[in-house]
């Protein structure tokens, strides 16, 4: 009965956690490689790091919204980048594209990803720790020196990086072209090096973990979603972050080395430049191989989060837990499918793009067996309200509304129309920056308690969703008529076009809603810091949920469980069995102390007599039976 399970290695791990060696401030909170340590690092690195963006949005919000006014009170802060009371053009565009990369790498990928995937796996698969402690310490770090190289960009005297998030040749290859094609430029190919080295440490470590460190019983089909979807992420991450890393490096060998690898003929005042051969279009490929997916390595981990929650609190199995890991499985790989769909305005054949345009139709079909899982999970559900629930029905709200208009930019023939224009960023900002954003919160608010041991204050929690949910729509929603008007993203300044004078009102009126929704996020930040140290104690489990995480003691201590690693014997989602004391069934029970379970798979074996034993005992002593 006894198997050796490789997590219960005898020397290091096993000890009980109040036996183990002290650790100094410098091992327990800077360099550790306890995995909820780093975890907590993550998710107050990208706290500070949504900050950041958030404030430099509110900064280029205020030149949209109030194009007329003259904002040389920002002086003090923004010294030479403010003239004539007006942004800088060229600083308004290193603000989008700081904006633009630290929301979309430093915050939806690592801190969501990051987070959760540290936090998460160990605990909800039954494992001390990651596979490799100071692999995964190692990525955190490098993460944090990206941050520190992007950060310092913004105080250098040319300004940082100014190409979008996309840094597209040739603003990106030519320190020439504009001030922040410069040393900003460089600091930002160099940020994203380390960044990237990052997330493939922290993905390899998380796959490993996933496939070999799981406890006894617990197969893949018992796996919660949460763990589905960040095996899932980092697969796709570990697939596609090579690419950019080999386009960013080609990037810097073309501004440093004299390669053109992305520039042909380029004539700078009349004087023709030694570059010759290279395509710009090709970075546009390489970008996209990893940009589009990375949009899923954003949303993927809310998909997860969502799914886990909403089950909890509607006290109900997930519906269709085969389709919803299936449908998972085939968006990761379509994902990688469909990157040119951003390239529909590159001159591309025609034929290609329907065939981009194809591929983009079909990613909607998995996106909407997802979305109607969660309604019918909800549908009549005994549905608890606390906020991780409130901001898990948000997240599927924004993910219907902007997947909608999904279907409008897939279209080549529609999107050459809608290219670059606000719809664009009304768009992506529903279905990716806000669903993600959403399903960051839906976690931080349902295993704040595990993290910390105290709870998040509830009446806050809800003020603070009600506000973020009616604000991301009054900020959002308006871009998208004017983006249909054709007003274009990334001008610093609009009102010298006559037509677009029309719109003065209504971007005064999205930018005061996105102050709104930024001061939302305080009572966020007040709730997150004032509960870690004086929120009121956490139970053990007060969400009454099924998942192994919630069989650790209130402090888990390094190595997770004090004793054993608990067995599974069935999946995660026996709520509310008919004739069942509780309404939730965790996975350590076995079958022998309850009716049976809500998987009619389970129910059948437990009918035929098969009690104490954990899950994969069961499937082969069915195999035994001959069935
Ligand atoms: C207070 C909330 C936010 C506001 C008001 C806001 C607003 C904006 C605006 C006006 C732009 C400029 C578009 C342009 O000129 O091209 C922009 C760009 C962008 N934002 Fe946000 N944003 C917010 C939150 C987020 C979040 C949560 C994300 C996370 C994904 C995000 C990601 C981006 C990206 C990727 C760009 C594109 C940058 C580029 O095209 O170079 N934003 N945002
Ligand atoms: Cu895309």
């Amino acid at each position: 009965m006894s198997v050796q399970n490789i997590n219960q290695k005898p020397d290091e791990h096993s000890v009980v956690s109040d036996e183990h060696h002290e650790d100094s401030f410098i091992t327990k909170y800077i360099f550790s490689t306890d995995h909820k340590m780093i975890a907590k690092q993550y998710l107050v690195t990208g706290i500070m790091w949504a900050v950041i963006g958030g404030l430099l949005s509110l900064l280029f919000r205020l030149q949209l919204g109030f194009p007329e006014s003259n904002m040389n009170w920002l002086e003090p802060l923004l010294g030479d980048w403010i003239q004539n009371g007006k942004i800088d053009p060229e600083f308004y565009l290193a603000l989008v594209t700081m904006h633009g990369t630290i929301m979309v790498f430093f915050v939806l990928t690592a801190g969501l990803s990051g987070t959760f995937s540290n936090f998460l796996i160990p605990l909800q698969i039954g494992a001390r720790d990651m596979a490799s402690g100071f692999m995964n310490m190692l990525s955190y770090w490098l993460f944090f020196v990206a941050g520190v190289i992007m950060f310092l960009s913004m105080f250098i005297e040319t300004g940082p990086a100014a190409g979008g998030w996309t840094v597209y040749p040739p603003l990106s290859v030519l320190p020439q072209a504009i001030s922040g094609s410069g040393l900003g430029m460089t600091l930002w190919l160099i940020s994203m090096v380390f960044f990237i080295a990052s997330t493939l440490m922290g993905g390899i470590n998380y796959i490993t973990t996933i496939i070999n460190l799981r406890t006894r019983g617990m197969s893949f089909k018992k796996l919660p979603l949460t763990i589905w979807a960040l095996f899932f992420t980092a697969i796709l991450g570990l697939l596609t972050f090579p690419v950019l890393f080999a386009a960013t490096l080609l990037l810097i060998f073309d501004r440093s080395f004299g390669t053109s690898f992305y520039l042909s003929d380029i004539y700078i005042a009349g004087e023709a430049l030694s570059n010759v051969g290279g395509s710009p279009i090709l970075y546009q490929h390489l970008f996209w191989f990893l940009g589009h997916p990375e949009v899923y390595i954003a949303i993927l981990p809310a998909f997860g989060i969502v799914s886990e929650v909403i089950a909890t609190n509607a006290r109900k199995p997930i519906f269709g837990y085969l389709a919803m890991v299936g449908t998972m499985f085939v968006i990761t790989f379509l994902s990688i499918t469909v990157w040119a769909h951003h390239m529909f305005v590159s001159g591309m054949n025609p034929f290609l793009g329907s065939i981009f345009m194809l591929a983009s139709f079909i990613i909607a079909v998995p996106s909407s067996v997802k979305v109607f899982n969660w309604l019918t999970t909800l549908w009549r559900g005994n549905i608890h309200f606390t906020p991780a629930m409130l901001f898990a029905i948000g997240m599927v709200s924004f993910f219907i509304a902007g997947g909608v208009t999904g279907l409008f930019v897939a279209n080549s023939a529609i999107d050459i129309q809608l290219h670059d224009t606000y719809f664009i960023v009304a768009h992506f900002h529903l279905v990716m920056g806000s669903a993600s954003f959403f399903g960051f919160l839906t976690g931080v608010y349902h295993w704040f308690p595990k993290m910390f041991g105290r709870m998040m204050h509830r009446g806050l929690g809800h003020l603070h969703f009600w506000l973020t949910f009616a604000g991301v729509y009054l900020v959002f929603f308006p871009m998208h008529y004017i983006g249909m008007a054709g007003f274009p993203r990334r001008y610093y300044s609009f009102t010298g076009f006559e037509v677009f004078r029309t719109f003065v009102d209504l971007n005064a009126f999205i930018s005061i809603a996105a102050f709104i929704t930024f001061g939302a996020q305080i009572i966020f930040l007040f709730n997150f810091f004032y509960s870690m140290y004086r929120g009121r104690l956490a139970p053990a489990n007060p969400w009454r949920s099924n998942t192994l995480e919630w069989t650790t003691p209130r402090f888990p201590g390094h190595g997770n469980w004090p004793g054993e690693i608990p067995k599974v014997y069935r999946w995660a989602y026996d709520y509310s069995k008919p004739g069942a004391q509780e309404d939730f069934i965790p996975q350590t029970i076995p079958f022998s102390q309850t009716p049976e379970s809500n998987l009619p798979e389970e129910t059948k074996l437990v009918s035929e007599g098969l009690p104490e034993v954990v899950g994969e005992d069961l499937q082969s002593k069915l195999k035994e039976k001959g069935k």
